[in-house]
């Protein structure tokens, strides 16, 4: 009899701590950005066909990108958005500026974007690769608010700041970040959440976004004092820092869920290349002690593409319907 109380007893208690564990316990689960964006845009891409179908085709979602000079990670970046528009039946327009322009140019390119019915979306690659000095907020903000498929004019990131989410546009890679933390299918409301960066691409809307979810949120920068306390305590953290490997298994806490934007190369000589891409995660001592942890590459970076498309079809049915 004592026995058997010594063992209903015992489970009792396992299964309370249980409940107080916020997080599964199973550690070092990868979330596979390329899958979730591939699954992402099939269903986009169905979407599309449908919406052509019923309207005679006078739907046709189209994306503008513009690119300003020629970095090469631009190019690889707009290649790829290019190309994974049109696998999904949108049209595109590519619009390539020389480096030596000036922001009246640039300017004229926006606005002639604006103007013209057939296109939906328009994105402008950051930064931007000039000989002279061109104001990138200012071009941002020349961007019709309801064709900034990237987020980033001052009137959607600041409906995203008061959480004024309808007819609003979510930056991409916070967007796909978020999208990835909600398919661990943990809690983000009451968790705590820390965010490392602040720019306004990546960093700030993410802020914004967890906090909208009822996370509470710290914001880490470069003037942080006690950045690995702060990540202690965090049930997901959000990397976007420019610092290769900087976050190290040892900062975290058991079972956290880690989302890493970080884009680096470095150098290795092992590779034809002469360099490999990793992220601003130390992925190999974090992996085992996050509960969830995405990869670099193929983790954040083809979330970012699929949500522009998202956004742009978005922007599209909008437009539509007006
Ligand atoms: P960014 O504009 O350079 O901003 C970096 C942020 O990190 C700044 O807020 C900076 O602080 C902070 N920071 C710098 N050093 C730090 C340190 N040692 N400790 C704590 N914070 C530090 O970068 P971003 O555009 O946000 O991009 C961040 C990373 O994500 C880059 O690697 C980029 O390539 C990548 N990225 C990836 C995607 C994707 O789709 N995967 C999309 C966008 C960006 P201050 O504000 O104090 O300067
Ligand atoms: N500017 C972005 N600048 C740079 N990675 C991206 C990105 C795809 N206006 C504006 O697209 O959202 C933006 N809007 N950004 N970025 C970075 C940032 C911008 C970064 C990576 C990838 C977009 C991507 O596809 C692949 C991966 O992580 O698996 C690897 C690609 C490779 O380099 O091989």
């Amino acid at each position: 009899m004592a026995k058997r109380l010594l063992s209903v007893t015992s489970r009792c208690i396992a299964l309370l701590r249980q409940r107080q564990r916020p997080f599964s316990d199973s550690r070092g689960q990868i979330l596979d950005g390329k899958a979730i964006a591939s699954s992402i845009r099939k269903n986009l891409k169905k979407e599309i066909s449908d919406l052509k179908s019923k309207t005679d085709s006078k739907f046709g979602p189209c994306l503008a990108v513009i690119q300003v000079g020629h970095r090469e990670d631009s190019n690889v970046y707009v290649r790829n958005k290019l190309k994974a528009a049109a696998e999904i039946g949108m049209e595109t327009r590519s619009i390539k500026l020389p480096n030596a322009v000036g922001e009246a140019e640039v300017v004229d390119a926006i606005d002639e974007l604006n103007r013209r019915n057939d296109v939906n979306g328009i994105l402008l690659q950051l930064p931007l690769d000039v000989l002279q000095s061109v104001d990138t907020d200012y071009c941002i903000n020349r961007i019709h608010p309801q064709k900034d498929v990237d987020g980033l004019t001052a009137v959607n990131s600041g409906r995203l700041a008061r959480g004024e989410m309808g007819g609003t546009v979510i930056p991409c890679t916070p967007r796909g970040c978020l999208e990835l933390i909600e398919r661990t299918g943990t809690d983000i409301a009451g968790s705590n959440a820390v965010v490392i960066g602040r720019s306004k691409i990546v960093g700030s809307p993410m802020r914004d976004l967890l906090q909208n979810r009822n996370a509470t949120v710290t914001v880490c920068h470069s003037k942080t004092k006690d950045m690995q306390d702060m990540v202690r305590r965090a049930d997901i953290i959000v990397v976007a820092a420019r610092q290769p490997q900087m976050v190290k298994g040892d900062w975290l806490k058991p079972g956290a869920i880690v989302i890493d934007c970080g884009i680096n190369d470095i150098k290795d000589a092992t590779k034809s290349k002469g360099y490999r891409l990793v992220g601003d995660v130390d992925y190999e001592s974090c992996k085992p002690v996050a509960s969830w942890i995405t990869p670099v590459p193929k983790g954040v970076g083809p979330m970012t593409i699929a949500m522009l498309l998202q956004n742009t079809l978005e922007c599209a049915k909008r437009q539509l319907a007006d």
